[in-house]
């Protein structure tokens, strides 16, 4: 029988983000975001859905602290609505919003589960965004003064800050394919939207060490492991071309203050480049403490010479896929975190893991075994980097409860709690009592 048991004082957590489960969207100040604007937008979501309720957590968030101790949780991960503090994003503050996340957080110390907060998961301020939102460079530095106020009231308590979840997503998908919030299509604004990123990001950093803030900083990136589909030196090429686009672009700034040159090589070869000074990568590269990585699939790739843009195309594997179609595949977690450790040394916490199926709620229980295998697999893999030298110091499951799974709405659950959406009703799933099981024994036995 193999063990995994994972180092003493090892983060067990769960992670969710504002948006997705707050709901109260027009409640106690809280200002328009651009998921509200975008989910409003008729066609954007699945069947037209949006998060102005979503799972309640905003008034239902004592309840759902009582299922974190019930499960165990050391630690939870969630993200402040920047629109709840500041409305229009800059100016007056709103009381409010702020005394919100003081109860939040101070119960959830009380209860010692430590709190992983994201400032940043994708709910821009909609006055921002009519200014240009990413695309506008002052957005970087009216995050950073968001960012700065939520340092200073929490300046005694030992929080671990991530300054921008997967700032990859929030540029391409949003700025470049359109698909999610602002909804715009255009590679260039793409890629200065994640310079901005990038540089609110880096003054953010800045904000935390000047005003000397007791936690932690650093950032969550998506980042997946890239395979080639042969062994061919095209398919090769093609996993380089693929990994500078999705991992290097947003790692190599933060780490080592520059871009991977084969895809500026590709941005100015389309005319889209822009301008960014050496000031911003100083700021940019500013030292943290870890780095937050969300890990759900890997990439196959191979050369197409079709592909105008990239000349890659992704391959698609026999292995078992989830309801998003992702494959699963648990050795990439090993893979990613073995390279990251090689690369990118720093501490890690797996800040998302985690997957949707097709759940059933029959005689008031989810029997979600694919879930469970998904969880115990990617488990092992990460006690395996752990054996191998990876300073992991935290698992965080995505999600701690099914929410809204921006443009596939509600369609996609995610979590290890079964959200009833007709009476805002909580059940466990197996997973959640896997989990619970995990945690008490601080890792598995198989
Ligand atoms: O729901 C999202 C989350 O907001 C960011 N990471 C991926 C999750 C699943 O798609």
């Amino acid at each position: 029988m193999a063990r995994y048991i994972f180092p003493k004082g090892f983060l067990w957590g769960t992670a969710t983000a504002s948006y997705q489960i707050e709901g109260a969207t027009n409640e106690d100040g809280r200002g328009e975001t651009i998921w509200d604007r975008f989910s409003h937008t008729p066609g954007a979501i699945y069947q037209n859905q949006n998060g102005d309720l979503a799972c309640d957590h905003y008034h239902l968030w004592r309840e759902d602290i009582k299922i974190m101790e019930f499960i165990g949780l050391n630690a939870y991960r969630f993200s402040i609505a920047w629109s709840r503090i500041f409305p229009e994003g800059k100016g007056s503050l709103n009381i409010k919003g702020i005394n919100f996340y003081k109860e939040l957080i101070d119960t959830l110390l009380s209860k010692n589960i430590k709190p992983v907060i994201t400032l940043y998961h994708w709910d821009l301020p909609q006055a921002l965004e009519d200014k240009g939102g990413w695309l506008n460079k002052d957005t970087a530095k009216y995050f950073s003064e968001y960012a700065y106020l939520m340092f200073k009231t929490f300046k005694e308590e030992d929080i671990i800050w991530i300054t921008l979840n997967e700032p990859w997503v929030s540029a391409f998908l949003g700025y470049g394919f359109g698909v999610h919030a602002p909804g715009k299509k255009d590679m260039k604004g793409a890629f200065i939207a994640g310079h901005n990123l990038l540089l609110a990001h880096g003054l953010a950093v800045q904000a935390f060490w000047e005003n000397g803030t007791k936690g932690k900083i650093g950032i969550t990136l998506n980042l997946s492991p890239v395979y080639p589909a042969s062994d061919t030196p095209e398919d090769k090429e093609a996993v380089q071309i693929q990994d500078s686009f999705t991992n290097r672009w947003f790692l190599d700034p933060i780490f080592y203050g520059k871009y991977p040159e084969d895809i500026w090589r590709i941005i100015e070869k389309n005319r889209w480049n822009f301008n960014y000074s050496s000031e911003d990568f100083k700021i940019i590269s500013l030292p943290i403490d870890f780095i937050g990585v969300n890990y759900y699939t890997r990439a196959i790739v191979k050369k197409d010479s079709e592909n105008p843009y990239w000349r890659i195309k992704h391959v698609s594997s026999e292995n078992e896929k989830t309801e998003m179609g992702w494959e699963v595949y648990p050795k990439g977690l090993y893979d990613l975190l073995i390279r990251l450790n090689r690369d990118y040394p720093k501490p890690i916490y797996i800040t998302e893991n985690g997957a949707a199926f097709n759940d059933v709620l029959d005689g008031g229980r989810v029997k979600d075994e694919k879930r469970i295998d998904y969880l115990r697999e990617h488990i092992k893999e990460a006690y395996n980097a752990i054996r191998d030298g990876v300073d992991l110091r935290g698992y965080f499951v995505w999600s701690l409860m099914d929410n809204f799974e921006w443009a596939h709405g509600y369609s996609k659950r995610f979590g290890i709690v079964y959200v009833d959406y007709s009476t805002q009703k909580r059940i466990l799933k197996d997973s959640a009592y896997f989990y619970k099981r995990v945690i008490e024994n601080n890792g598995l036995e198989d």
